[in-house]
């Protein structure tokens, strides 16, 4: 009796354990948001468009300090968003897009802007409200025609971070 109880115990205490070392960091990475259309960087990441490494996981963790210009957010695990030479898909578009988040955390927000090609080009106000859990924006590229790269950047409000997310398109 006594035997088959600690081999019981020590089954199901093996069986928790991987559960919780994969629960922890899921649930940190379910927090956040990013531009799921047209398919930024790390939604092509997490949709298997383009192998990557642990971006995929969780596309919506590109966190970084307000006023960084990269794709990446500065973080050195998911450097390769930055890397213009990986095969991004390019979405077809015309001269006015429109960008879709999605939110897993609603943080209160400042604002949202886009570049291109190191200009802003759009600004939104985020009326230092909660959003709700999808936010889209149309954007009119000007002039720019063939393949372009947008940085999109959440502002948020109730920390010092933003987070970015790079959309690849062609535009004609
Ligand atoms: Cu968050």
């Amino acid at each position: 009796m006594n035997v088959k109880r600690k081999v019981i115990a020590a089954a199901v205490g093996a069986a928790i354990s991987p559960v919780v070392l994969v629960a922890l960091p899921s649930a940190t990475a379910s927090a956040h948001g990013y531009v799921n259309s047209p398919p930024s960087r790390q939604a092509q990441c997490a949709k298997g468009t383009v192998p990557c490494g642990a971006i995929k996981y969780e596309p919506q963790s590109v966190e970084g300090p307000k006023g960084l210009r990269n794709c990446h957010g500065n973080n050195a695990a998911f450097a390769e968003l930055s890397d213009d030479s990986k095969p991004w898909k390019p979405t077809a578009v015309g001269r006015t897009v429109t960008f879709n988040w999605t939110f897993t955390a609603r943080h209160r927000t400042s604002n949202y802007e886009y570049f291109l090609g190191g200009q802003r080009i759009a600004v939104f106000d985020g009326g230092n409200a909660q959003p709700p859990a999808n936010v889209s924006h149309q954007v009119n590229l000007g002039n720019a025609t063939g393949r372009q790269k947008v940085l999109a950047i959440w502002n948020i409000a109730d920390t010092a971070n933003a987070f970015y997310a790079c959309v690849d398109l062609q535009v004609s």
